[in-house]
C-alpha cells in the first residue's frame, strides 16, 4: 500500500504563547523526538503526518506550527483562515499562558467567519507539575475547555505522555465533524481536501444532516 495516498487532508494550526511547546509537540508526534534546547519558530513551520481514522480512510494532517510571539502575530493570523482544526496550548506551569487561551480562541474565531474551526485545549509540560509546579488545576483548564466547546486533555512532549492522543482526538473530532455535516468543504477554502469524488462527499454530508434530523427528532 502506498503510504502516501490519502482521502482526506486536514489543516490543522497549532496556537499558544511562546515556549508552551507547539514545536516540540509536533516533533514528538512526526518524530518521536524531544530536544531540551528548540529553536523558537520563526513565523511558521510546517510538518505533515498521515493517520487511518478507520480502516481504509487515511488522513494527510499538514500542521502549520505558528510562532507564539507577538512579533510575528501578521504571518501567524494570515494562516487561521485555512485551517480546519487547532491545538490550543498552554504551559501547566505558566498560568499567563493559560490566561491567554481565550484571547488565541476568540482571534481565530473571529478571522475564520464564515467556516468553523474545531479546537482541542492541551495542558502541556505535565512532566514538571508532578514536582509541585502547576499553576493550573484540571478543574479551571477543564470549565475553559467547555465554554469554548473543546475536549481538554494533559500531555508532555519530553515523556511522550497523550501527545499521539492529543493529535488523534482532534482529527478525529474534524473527521466526525465531516461526517455529521458540521464541516463542510466549500471552493476557495483549503482547511479539507478530499481525494474522493464530490458526489460521494455530498452523499456523506446529506447522510450526516439526515442523521442529525433523526436524533433531533427522538429527543
Ligand atoms: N519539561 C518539559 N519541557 C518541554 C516540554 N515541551 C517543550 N518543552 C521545552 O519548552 C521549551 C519551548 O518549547 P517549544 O516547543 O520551542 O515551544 P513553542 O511553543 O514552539 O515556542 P514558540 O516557537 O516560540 O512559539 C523548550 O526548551 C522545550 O525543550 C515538555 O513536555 N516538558
Ligand atoms: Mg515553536
Amino acid at each position: 500500500m502506498d503510504l502516501t495516498l490519502w482521502q482526506y487532508q486536514f489543516r490543522i494550526i497549532m496556537l499558544g504563547d511562546s515556549t508552551v511547546g507547539k514545536s516540540s509537540m509536533l516533533k514528538r508526534y512526526t518524530e518521536d523526538l524531544f530536544m531540551e534546547c528548540i529553536n523558537e519558530t520563526v513565523g511558521v513551520d510546517f510538518y505533515v503526518h498521515f493517520l487511518e481514522v478507520e480502516p481504509g480512510v487515511r488522513i494527510k494532517l499538514q500542521f502549520w506550527d505558528t510562532a507564539g510571539q507577538e512579533r510575528f502575530r501578521s504571518v501567524t493570523r494570515s494562516y487561521y483562515r485555512n485551517s480546519v482544526g487547532g491545538l490550543l496550548v498552554f504551559d501547566l506551569g505558566n498560568r499567563a499562558s493559560f490566561e491567554h487561551i481565550r484571547e488565541w480562541h476568540a482571534e481565530v474565531c473571529a478571522r475564520v467567519q464564515p467556516h468553523v474551526v474545531l479546537f482541542v485545549l492541551v495542558g502541556h509540560k505535565t512532566d514538571c507539575i508532578s514536582a509541585g509546579g502547576r499553576a493550573v488545576t484540571r478543574d479551571e483548564a477543564e470549565k475553559l475547555a467547555s465554554k469554548l466547546g473543546a475536549p481538554y486533555i494533559e500531555a508532555s512532549s519530553k515523556t511522550g505522555h497523550n501527545v499521539v492522543a492529543a493529535f488523534e482526538l482532534l482529527t478525529r473530532r474534524v473527521y466526525q465533524g465531516l461526517l455529521s455535516g458540521e464541516i463542510q468543504l466549500r471552493e476557495g477554502w483549503d482547511g479539507v481536501k478530499s481525494s474522493a469524488p464530490r458526489a460521494l462527499l455530498q452523499q456523506q454530508a446529506q447522510q450526516g444532516q439526515q442523521n442529525k434530523d433523526s436524533k433531533r427528532c427522538a429527543c
